[in-house]
């Protein structure tokens, strides 16, 4: 049976109430093992906790500047068992903070930094030899303890003279692993500031950097943790022009995200040589302007709102899906006057159960039928293939105080009216007030988002990837109706707006499709066929 499965800080050595400075992952992520999970900041080192298994993640019990410790539950995942994927749990990866050195230019010691409570700590890598030149950070050294791995950094830019240490020696703080000559003629990088970790470099507007190429020796001294550190060389990004957003100006993932998202960076490909096209761009990228930056309280009085939780993941998945899927978006309008009335009339006889029907369970149940007839429209892509679902789970759009969820009705296929009020009911109240569990807002194949409660005509709904389609609806209104252009009639008309993803649907198929189900609200009793 699927449970939640806990997952803890791992032992981080003596660190002890250490405040989460990122969270990498959100509800419904599915994580790889050693795929970084928070990332922890003392005041001594940043550590990436990794997760200990792959899995998908159900809930997150920390939020940024809670203080956690070896055991603390960051986590929960889904799963079908509780026995760990591994039977060790890897180890955080700590960035040390840059390696003091005995004197600023000439020949230094390079000593190992403080590593907080560890001691006569292995060596267990050298990544560099004597006549190395070396960038301020470029990692010297890796030390593994019980607990943690971690790389000294070089303090600043330099040429290695001398090794004082070998594989499998013990170091602790202080103890000197290199010596090296700074400020000579001879360091490349001898140009690049030294500058402590902790300030973020200006942006360099090198031409080099408006191409995508990536300014090593900014890429180095940025402000950064490892994770964030691995992301951006993975999305080609300069880090040394980014923009930290974190405590004293750290970068943080969603940094280098709005970076990537802001067009600014290049995939790492571009920055190799790839062909440029003829406007300028690289083809498989977005070539974008940055994002304008303004300063609005040179305008006028301006108040700054931090956007709630919900809202910021909604934007998150909303943002990815506008630009990955082909969306288009067919409307039509269904004639609802007979169901309207039909409605009414159920409401009446069922007012001493407490039930009122909204116009929207008829809906999903037109929708389930219409979905059986265009199987297509009930289904995901995944690579080249289409999977078809034979389950029929309708999400609904529900509007909360914190924003846009969109919880889930299972086998709406075996429900009646009623019973899908009553669900659709409590599911709308757990939303609204911020209690919906990831099982009840997951597994959907359509999403209905009805605005006809407030009011519009047509609008363009965003696809719940990796749903193929979407129906919104808007408020009904009487319009008047003629078959023949002679006779006349008012008609409750309610308007539809499906929209679909090129890649799997045809616009005939969305037409018709259409035609279908407003043809179902019309004379419900087709349902039945
Ligand atoms: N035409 C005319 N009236 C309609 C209607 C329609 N298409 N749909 C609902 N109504 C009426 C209802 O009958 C009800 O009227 P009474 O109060 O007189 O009975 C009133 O509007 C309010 O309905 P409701 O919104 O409470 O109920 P619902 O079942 O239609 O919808 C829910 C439930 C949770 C979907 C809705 O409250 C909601 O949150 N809608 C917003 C969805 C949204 O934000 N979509 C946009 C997503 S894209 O950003």
């Amino acid at each position: 049976m699927s449970q939640a499965i806990d997952i803890k800080v791992p032992d981080i050595g003596d660190f002890k109430d250490v405040p989460v400075i990122e969270v990498f992952v959100k509800v419904g992520d599915t994580v790889k093992a050693e795929d970084p999970l928070v990332s922890l900041e003392s005041d001594k080192a940043t550590m990436d906790v990794p997760s200990p298994r792959g899995g998908v993640v159900k809930a997150i019990l920390v939020k940024l500047g809670d203080k956690v410790g070896e055991g603390s539950v960051i986590m929960q995942f889904e799963g079908q068992d509780t026995a760990p994927a591994t039977t060790e749990s890897p180890k955080p990866s700590v960035s040390a903070p840059p390696s003091p050195v005995s004197a600023p230019a000439g020949r230094a010691e390079v000593r190992v930094p403080d590593i907080g409570d560890f001691k006569d700590v292995p060596v267990i890598e050298l990544f560099v030899k004597v006549g190395d030149t070396v960038k301020a950070e470029d990692p010297l050294v890796s030390l593994e303890s019980d607990k943690a791995t971690m790389d000294v950094p070089a303090p600043l830019a330099c040429v290695v003279s001398e090794l004082r240490v070998k594989v499998g020696d013990k170091v602790s703080e202080g103890s000197i692993i290199l010596v090296v000559s700074t400020g000579t003629g001879s360091v490349a990088a001898a140009a690049v500031p030294a500058a402590p970790a902790s300030t973020p470099p200006a942006p360099a507007a090198s031409p080099a950097a408006a191409t995508g190429a990536v300014d090593e020796a900014a890429f180095a001294i940025a402000y950064a943790g490892p994770a964030v550190r691995k992301l951006a060389r993975e999305l080609g990004v300069d880090l040394g022009r980014v923009k930290g957003s974190g405590e004293h100006g750290r970068i943080v993932r969603a940094d280098v995200e709005a970076f990537v998202k802001g067009g600014a960076a290049a995939p790492a490909s571009a920055a190799k040589g790839a062909a440029p096209t003829a406007a300028g761009g690289v083809g498989g990228g977005i070539d974008l302007l940055p994002w304008p930056k303004v300063d609005f309280a040179k305008f006028g009085p301006i108040e700054r709102k931090e956007l709630s939780r919900i809202k910021k993941i909604s934007a998150a998945n909303l943002h990815r899906n506008w630009v990955v899927i082909p969306h288009v978006t067919t409307h039509d309008e269904a004639d609802i006057t007979d169901l309207e009335q039909f409605r009414v009339q159920m409401n009446k006889e069922l007012e001493k159960s407490g039930v009122k029907i909204s116009m929207l369970p008829f809906m999903m149940k037109a929708a389930v039928a219409t979905l059986k007839q265009f199987p297509e429209f009930n289904a995901s892509l995944e690579g080249d293939a289409l999977v078809l679902k034979n389950y029929w789970h309708i999400g609904f759009a529900a509007d909360t105080p914190n924003g846009l969820m969109v919880p889930v009705i299972r086998d709406v296929d075996k429900k009646t009216i009623p019973e899908i009020t009553k669900e659709m009911g409590e599911l709308a109240k757990l939303a609204r007030d911020g209690k919906l569990k990831p099982d009840q807002m997951s597994g959907g194949t359509f999403t209905i988002s009805s605005l006809g409660g407030i009011g519009g005509i047509y609008f363009t709904p965003i696809i719940n990837a990796p749903e193929v389609a979407i129906m919104g609806v808007c408020k009904s209104y009487w319009k008047q109706h003629s078959s023949d252009g002679r006779n006349w009639s008012s008609r409750l008309t309610l308007p539809l707006s499906l929209s679909w993803d090129h890649r799997v649907i045809d616009g005939a198929a969305a037409a018709r499709f259409n035609v279908h189900f407003a043809n179902l609200l019309a004379d419900m009793r087709r349902v039945m066929f």
